[in-house]
């Protein structure tokens, strides 16, 4: 009867663990939204996350397995009898360091293109390299952002004509864009839950991050660097427009900060 006790005691955690792990999907505790992401790369880092997932999933459930076996062999012994030291088992020990070795060597190469294609400058995809949208700069406590003037390249260095606004980043959708992000004072992480993207905001570098809205709609942007007192300011919106929409809202920013001599968005 102990026994029995002390066995449900150790599987109740796992089966615990895997109740929830169930349930995540409806208690809506996984990504966020519908769970599904609105880029395209976001698809494929989900992929990723998924495919590991499994992966630990099944090691969690082959470990604790083995754990309750050993428990409940070890537990029925006669008392009566010697104890019975084992010496360790070489067979054993290079079969379970073979497998997850190889198990991390497949994952280490499996996302290497996904990694590179996000991180790597010269693996974005074509489009996003030659659509610079904009240059975000994180600050206590906004986003601040530099448009090119409507039909111009986006420079390095703010030039005349160039359009100013704060917090709320503007992006045609179904495109890959580019941004370029700094940060005028401390660590800020530029941070797209829904399309996945995350990168550190990093005082003294201009760090390109590119990513597509797969559909036009509002996501949110978020700080996801513990950067001050109002680091919760730092919540804003990525507003992805149909193409057309974007160059018209383009045209007006442009019209609202030069037409009358100075900017109204800045
Ligand atoms: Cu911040």
């Amino acid at each position: 009867m102990k026994r029995l006790c002390w066995l449900l005691f150790f599987l109740a955690w796992p089966i615990l663990a895997l109740i929830i792990s169930a349930l995540t999907p409806a208690l809506n505790w996984g990504f966020p939204g519908d769970g599904a992401s609105d880029s395209p790369l976001g698809d494929e880092i989900d992929h990723l996350y998924y495919l590991i997932l499994v992966l630990t999933v099944i090691v969690f459930i082959g470990t604790q397995v083995g754990l309750i076996y050993v428990l409940w062999t070890a537990s029925g012994r006669p008392k009566d009898q010697p104890v019975w030291y084992s010496h360790g088992n070489h067979k054993l020990e290079i079969i379970w360091t073979v497998i997850p070795g190889a198990i991390l060597l497949f994952l280490a190469f499996y996302q290497m293109r996904v990694w590179a294609e996000f991180r790597i400058e010269s693996s974005f995809p074509q489009q996003a390299r030659t659509n610079i949208i904009a240059e975000v700069t994180a600050r206590q406590f906004e986003w601040r952002l530099r448009y090119p003037a409507p039909g111009k390249k986006l420079e390095k260095h703010a030039q005349p004509g160039d359009m100013y606004s704060v917090n709320d980043l503007h992006v045609p959708a179904g495109v890959p864009v580019t941004i370029y992000l700094k940060s005028q004072d401390v660590q800020h992480s530029f941070f797209l839950p829904s399309l996945r993207i995350k990168q550190d905001a990093v005082p003294g570098l201009s760090i390109p991050v590119w990513f597509e809205a797969k559909e036009p709609g509002e996501y949110p942007l978020v700080c996801a660097e513990l950067c001050g007192w109002g680091h919760y300011k730092m919540g804003a919106k990525l507003i992805a427009h149909p193409p057309e929409e974007y160059e018209k809202y383009m045209k007006q920013l442009h019209k609202d900060q030069y037409d009358d001599g100075f900017s109204k968005n800045r």
